[in-house]
């Protein structure tokens, strides 16, 4: 294997299992923080995720549950302060430890820099939360291990378009076929496909159910995985 490969992986679901334990309860503090009279329990937020990204998922459900306020003239201003409330309720939780990383997950990535491949991040998640994350749970120097990091709003569209895979193989200066997605949702898995990528699916427990058909392969870890076996010579 040569420095021509690289792995390329998602956040939430994947590095950690960030939306239950991590986003959920940041969204719910923000609410309150903010007056709101919002609550989200973990089914709804379930159905939730159907949409990615934060600001997204807010404006979602307001348009459902309560139009009136997303109606309102200064939804957007609003829509924002809870975002960036959130970001930092999120940030606090990640830092001091909250959130470990999935199994397997650091030993594949330390594995796979030893092996000299190459390592990028492609999220829908905001930068800061990327950079929390990576130093608490991987290393206080992890986020240097990774070439490209490609989070939040570089892109406008969030996943399941393929434009933030795009954004990063654009950097990685790769064609997509020198490269594969760890993702762990339906989401994560259109966006990699739709952009040319091969994708490995590690279910996660809010993705256990979703249809992956289209995946390269589909684990429930990634304990144990070698990342010579990633990139099997061509037959
Ligand atoms: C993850 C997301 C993120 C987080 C929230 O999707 O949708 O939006 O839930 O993060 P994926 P922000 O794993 O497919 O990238 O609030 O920072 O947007
Ligand atoms: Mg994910």
């Amino acid at each position: 294997m040569t420095t021509s490969h690289a792995l390329i992986f998602d956040v939430d679901g994947t590095l950690a299992e960030t939306e239950r334990d991590g986003h959920l309860p940041a969204f719910n503090a923000a609410f309150a923080e903010l007056g709101l009279p919002w609550h989200w329990d973990e089914h709804l937020y379930g159905e939730l995720l159907e949409v990615t990204g934060g600001k997204e998922r807010i404006r979602h459900f307001a348009q459902l549950y309560d139009p009136a306020r997303a109606a309102a003239t200064d939804f957007g201003d609003l829509v924002q302060r809870l975002h960036q409330t959130k970001t930092a309720h999120y940030v606090r939780r990640v830092a001091a430890g909250a959130i470990p990383l999935r199994p397997g997950v650091a030993e594949l990535i330390k594995a796979a820099r030893s092996s000299g491949l190459r390592l990028a991040i492609a999220t829908t998640t905001s930068p800061e939360n990327v950079a929390a994350l990576l130093h608490a749970s991987l290393a206080p120097d992890a986020a240097e291990w990774f070439e490209v990091i490609g989070a939040g709003d570089v892109v406008p569209a969030k996943k399941p378009a393929p434009d933030i895979y795009d954004w990063v193989l654009e950097r990685l200066a790769l064609p997509a076929a020198s490269c594969l997605a760890i993702e762990d949702s339906v989401n994560g898995l259109q966006a990699a496909r739709a952009a040319g990528l091969r994708c490995l699916v590690c279910r996660g427990e809010y993705t256990r159910e979703q249809d992956f058909s289209g995946a390269w392969r589909v684990v429930n870890s990634l304990t144990g995985i070698a990342p010579a076996s990633l990139f099997p010579p061509a037959p």
